[in-house]
């Protein structure tokens, strides 16, 4: 069955990843299955046509037969769910993949889209220069917590699965910021997962889409 995703027309950052389309693009490469993607202005997405697919007018979505979803974690999951390589077999191995699933979405990526927000958005706020520090520990907080318990190992919880796919997605949209490498293991488990060939395949495709250009590799 065809599976069809929808993605930025054009990507704020001209398609260097950090949309969130590239999980669920890495999700379907690390599963081995093809799909399509069809691109959608800012305006299209606030049309009828796209709020019945997604109802806050976002990307991305995720269409396969009758089946329509959105939500990234929702999608990646399904996807984890329906075909082999992104949960463990192990039934607790898996609950526990899930269990980081969450606490990428929950509990690591909030506070990083707090400062994204803060940045962005409110960056010419009065309040925003006593505003950020707080928003910068809060980050820092998390991500020392995470890089105690992750601590030399290479994923999160034996092999690379559904929950780092998440984790790492969300960790890279610390790295603009330059707090992810504030955080060397961190930073070192995040390479890791870009250097997954299923990532890359996924990069190329995303970034080829917003610039016409391939990277090499
Ligand atoms: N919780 C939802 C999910 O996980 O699927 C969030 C979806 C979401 O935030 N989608 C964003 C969107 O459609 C794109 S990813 N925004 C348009 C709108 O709300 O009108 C967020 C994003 C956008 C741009 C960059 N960038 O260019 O760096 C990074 C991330």
């Amino acid at each position: 069955m065809t599976i069809t995703i929808t993605a930025f027309e054009r990507s704020p950052d001209g398609g260097m990843g950090l949309a969130r389309d590239t999980r669920v693009r890495w999700a379907l490469e690390e599963a081995g299955l093809p799909y399509d993607v069809r691109y959608v202005s800012f305006q299209a997405m606030k049309e009828p046509a796209h709020l019945r697919l997604h109802p806050f007018g976002q990307i991305p979505t995720y269409e396969e037969g009758d089946l329509a979803l959105f939500e990234t974690g929702a999608i990646v999951f399904h996807i984890a769910d329906r075909h082999a390589g992104l949960f463990p077999t192990d039934a607790d191995a898996r609950a526990r993949a899930v269990m980081w699933m969450f606490a990428a979405l929950n509990s690591v990526e909030p506070c990083i889209l707090e400062l994204v927000i803060a940045r962005f958005q409110e960056g010419d706020r009065p309040w925003t220069p006593e505003r950020l520090p707080l928003v910068k520990e809060r980050i820092r907080q998390r991500l020392g917590q995470l890089a105690t318990r992750l601590g030399d190992a290479e994923w999160l919880d034996g092999g690379f699965s559904a929950g780092d796919l998440m984790m790492v997605s969300v960790l890279l949209r610390a790295r603009p910021s330059g707090m992810l490498d504030e955080f060397p293991s961190l930073a070192a488990y995040v390479a890791r997962g870009e250097a997954r060939p299923a990532y890359q395949r996924a990069f190329a495709d995303q970034l080829e889409a917003n610039t016409g250009v391939r990277p090499a590799g």
